[in-house]
């Protein structure tokens, strides 16, 4: 048994969760997350709300809301839809926490010691009306290149220049549209990564054979350019207040506390139970621990530099990432998914319309793994219809209504394999070695079409040998055949547990039976769990069917690209 700390990165409280979302870190960290279980590992799988930062108190200035309690109601909402999208974090924390606050606080505190921070003064766009200085992106104005008049002042949306606040033409504050604006000097504190280059690039060597591709090349790239000191304070009120004399009232930048926040949320995690947890025997035990982070290709820079580099800085024995799982993004019926558009479906919604493992199925399977993935209706329908109701659904129905006519609601007993069967095993078998080494490597989409390949060397079986017909003649046979169907699926149940928790579940339920353990999954001895004469339930069908009525309807309700 390992320890394993898994992490899906951490999403700004003031968003609402979409597909993209779901997709580019927090469900594929919670289906790894059971599947590690599954194999018998002990498992830390830590999430929670990015709470700091401009964003969010322009979101609460705009809401009309004090800035925590704009928090506190956001975090329940993201807590109650990744509930109900049944991800089973241990801890679903915020980087707002006192834990995290302490955490900080003390690698700051270290990283200082150790002459890793420097004071530097430097120019920042003060807004007089709005009594805060403005980051780059809260400054609106006309782009000197093109001529766009709604240019932000880090990039021009329009022509993709990447500009300085005091490149705009008639600039403006996006918060109140004041013109009064200072340049101001002001002190800042920043990390010293060029310090840390020298140790960080072995570190990141020892990386290539276990990171993908996408996580490695983002990190090399970066440190082929060379390292810059980052600012890692800010002019904000909203935020954990700079421990150092001089600094009181700036903050740290949110992107300093946010990775912290991981350490942060396992501290909390202590909290609920501190005579039980520990929260040192996951973040101060690199040797006994793998960690594995999941998250967008945007963060990755974030993961595989900064923050490695803040925590060897400290000179403590951290544990540091060991595998980097990065995504690309999800598409909406060929286009952004947009709440002010109001284009595309958000997750709170998703789970009203269908069960949340229909998504959690569709959404692995079609997981933007190495380029981006695109969400269309048509392709979440074809694969709920033929995929889960047409191979899986039917299989189990079909099966346990044929017993329960021909032969009543018990697993049928009695004779011996055929070769067909003694082929169905070798087969199944390596399938399902694949899907657990894919499963394992966190290649989710291969992992996947291994899945469904299983179900469907099911339905081949059962087409092969023909129960239906074998029973006017052979009752024996049948029963045979019969029990191995029933025994496939309890096979099928277990497997597709850490993706369809609620659905595996349901079919155990048809058998009496529990989700157990994936770890040396013996196919041989899987199918004769159920030996013949245990009770069954035909009971409902899995899925239901969606209608081309009912797509028509989703796609004017959600939007599509016709
Ligand atoms: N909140 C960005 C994002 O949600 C950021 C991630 C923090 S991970 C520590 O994409
Ligand atoms: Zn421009």
């Amino acid at each position: 048994m390992s320890k394993i700390l898994v992490t899906s990165a951490l999403p700004y409280i003031n968003g609402v969760p979409h597909l993209g979302h779901m997709v580019g870190c927090l469900l594929p960290s919670d289906i790894y997350a059971r599947f590690m279980r599954m194999m018998g590992n002990e498992v830390l799988y830590i999430g929670g709300t990015d709470e700091h930062g401009t964003t969010s108190e322009v979101g609460a200035l705009k809401a009309g809301m004090d800035i925590r309690d704009y928090c506190d109601m956001y975090h329940k909402k993201h807590a109650e839809i990744y509930k109900d999208f049944r991800l089973s974090f241990d801890c679903f924390g915020r980087t707002s926490s006192e834990e995290n606050k302490e955490a900080t606080y003390h690698i700051f505190e270290q990283l200082d010691k150790n002459g890793f921070i420097e004071e530097r003064v430097i120019k920042q766009v003060y807004s007089v009306d709005d009594k805060m200085f403005l980051a780059d992106r809260y400054i609106t104005g006309t782009c000197p290149y093109c001529g766009y008049d709604k240019a932000r002042g880090d990039q021009c949306e329009n022509c993709t220049k990447v500009l300085e606040p005091t490149d705009l033409k008639d600039a403006r504050s996006s918060i109140s549209g004041s013109k009064n604006l200072e340049v101001r000097e002001t002190k800042h504190l920043f990390l010293n990564l060029p310090k840390l280059e020298k140790e960080l690039e072995p570190w990141v060597k020892t990386k290539e054979p276990f990171w993908p591709d996408v996580a490695y090349t983002i990190a090399q790239k970066w440190l082929k350019e060379g390292l810059q000191s980052r600012c890692i304070t800010r002019d904000l009120k909203w935020g954990f207040p700079v421990n150092k004399e001089g600094y009181e009232d700036k903050v740290f930048y949110v992107w300093f506390d946010a990775p912290i926040g991981y350490i942060g949320i396992t501290k909390q995690w202590e909290s609920e139970k501190p005579t039980e947890r520990d929260w040192k025997d996951w973040w101060m035990n690199p040797e006994n621990v793998r960690h594995v982070e999941f998250m967008g290709k945007d963060n990755v820079p974030y993961h595989s530099i900064t923050f490695p580099a803040t925590l060897l800085g400290t000179r403590e024995n951290w544990t540091q990432v060991d595998f980097l799982k990065g995504f690309s993004y999800l598409t909406y019926e060929g286009g952004k998914f947009s709440k002010s558009e109001n284009r595309g479906i958000f997750a709170e919604d998703a789970v009203k319309e269908f069960d949340a493992d229909y998504w959690r199925y569709w959404l692995i399977a079609n997981a933007p793994e190495s380029s981006d993935a695109a969400f269309t209706w048509d392709l979440f329908v074809g694969a709920v219809n033929k995929d889960l109701n047409g191979v899986l659904g039917n299989f189990v129905s079909r099966v346990l209504k044929m017993t329960s006519s021909k032969l009543g609601d018990v697993v049928p007993e009695g004779g011996d394999y055929t070769d067909v069967e003694e082929e169905l095993i070798a087969t199944l078998q390596t399938r399902v070695n694949d899907y657990i080494k894919y499963m394992n490597e966190m290649e989710f989409r291969k992992a996947l079409g291994e899945l469904r390949a299983i179900w469907v060397e099911g339905n081949n079986y059962i087409s092969v040998t023909e129960p239906w017909t074998v029973i006017k003649t052979d009752e024996q046979r049948a029963k045979v055949i019969l029990r191995v169907c029933i025994n496939l699926i309890r096979i099928f149940a277990i497997l597709s547990a850490p993706i369809m928790p609620v659905i595996s579940q349901k079919m155990l339920d048809k058998l009496g039976m529990e989700i157990t353990g994936l770890n040396d999954f013996d196919v041989r001895k899987e199918i004769n769990t159920l030996k013949g004469g245990e009770k069954f339930e035909v009971g409902d069908m899995l899925f239901e069917r969606i209608t081309p009525e009912r797509v028509e309807e989703l796609k004017a309700k959600y939007g599509s690209s016709k």
